[in-house]
């Protein structure tokens, strides 16, 4: 569940498993020791004022699981036991805002004296707005069919949606009208990944980048992640046009009226009655 501030930690140290994971086939065949390191977060403060094991993560439960979880999978890399667990932690368990997980292998074939191998791993929910739109084909068939890939995406959950709007096109290609909303997601992707994600379900409804601007059978952009401000060569956090589109801000403004943009610090209700204005006052013209 994501949480801005759930910084409250329940950690186990040193839980020992013996297990198959590793590059040489001597690992996968007989197996060696590890150790796991976890930091939970998550909120204490309920279980510790009524004292009840119900309002937390039982520790010897989680236990429990990552020993089942690593000796029931095998993986090649201790990256990859870090990653898999890690998201299979934070599913399991629903309070959990972020983990910290760390797997030693202090026997590793490594033919040289050492201490410790390891790998550890910071995971953590992310809340993400998603704009989507159609103006192609059948544009609720389209819609829906983005909806129910976000809802069966493992590392998403679909917290929220918007009305969906028809709207007129904006950017000035003639084109049909839109049919446009937002989505609120919870998500374990990072933000170039959420991106992939995207664009293959924008894929699977056969889009067809051809023109700039143009007609789409399915289009999804990410407007925030978090209050994150990022900025790649194929993408930019937040949606960097978002206070001039009027689909953009009618259903964020419905979800979130008091969701602050990260740079400008204004509520999204106040970025859609600043828009409206613009466009009166350009309309008296
Ligand atoms: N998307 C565009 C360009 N213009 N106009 C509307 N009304 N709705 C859209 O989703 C839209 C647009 C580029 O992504
Ligand atoms: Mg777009
Ligand atoms: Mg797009």
């Amino acid at each position: 569940m994501y949480s801005e501030w759930a910084k409250d930690e329940i950690r186990i140290e040193g839980l020992e498993v013996f297990a198959h994971h590793g590059v040489y086939a001597e690992e996968t065949q007989n197996g060696q020791v590890f150790y796991v390191n976890v930091t939970l977060y998550t909120d204490v403060s309920q279980a510790g004022r009524t004292d009840d094991l119900e309002r937390t993560v039982n520790y010897g439960t989680a236990c429990r699981f990552i020993t089942d979880w690593m000796q029931e999978n095998t993986c090649l890399l201790l990256e990859a036991v870090a990653e898999k667990m890690a998201a299979a932690i934070l599913l399991e368990y629903k309070s959990l805002s972020a983990i910290e997980l760390e797997i030693q292998k202090p026997h590793a074939p490594i033919k040289l004296p050492f201490g410790n191998v390891s790998v550890k791993v910071h995971r953590s929910w992310h809340r993400a707005y998603i704009a989507v739109g159609s103006n192609l084909g059948n544009r609720e068939e389209h819609i829906a069919g983005a909806v129910r890939a976000l809802k069966e995406h493992s590392l998403m959950i679909l917290k929220k949606t918007s009305e969906l709007l028809v709207t007129k096109p904006y950017g000035g290609v003639e084109q049909e009208d839109f049919l446009n909303g937002v989505l609120e997601i919870e998500t374990l992707l990072g933000p170039e990944q959420l991106l992939d994600a995207l664009h293959e379900i924008e894929n699977a409804a056969r889009r067809e980048r051809i023109v700039r601007w143009g007609p789409r059978t399915l289009d999804l952009d990410i407007l925030f992640y978090d209050r994150l401000c990022y900025d790649s060569d194929d993408l930019k956090i937040p949606h960097v046009d978002l206070e001039n589109r009027t689909f953009v801000l009618k259903p964020m403004a419905e979800m979130e009226p008091y969701f602050r943009h990260p740079i400008s610090g204004k509520t999204m209700i106040g970025l859609l009655r600043e828009l409206e204005e613009r466009e009166d006052s350009l309309s008296e013209f």
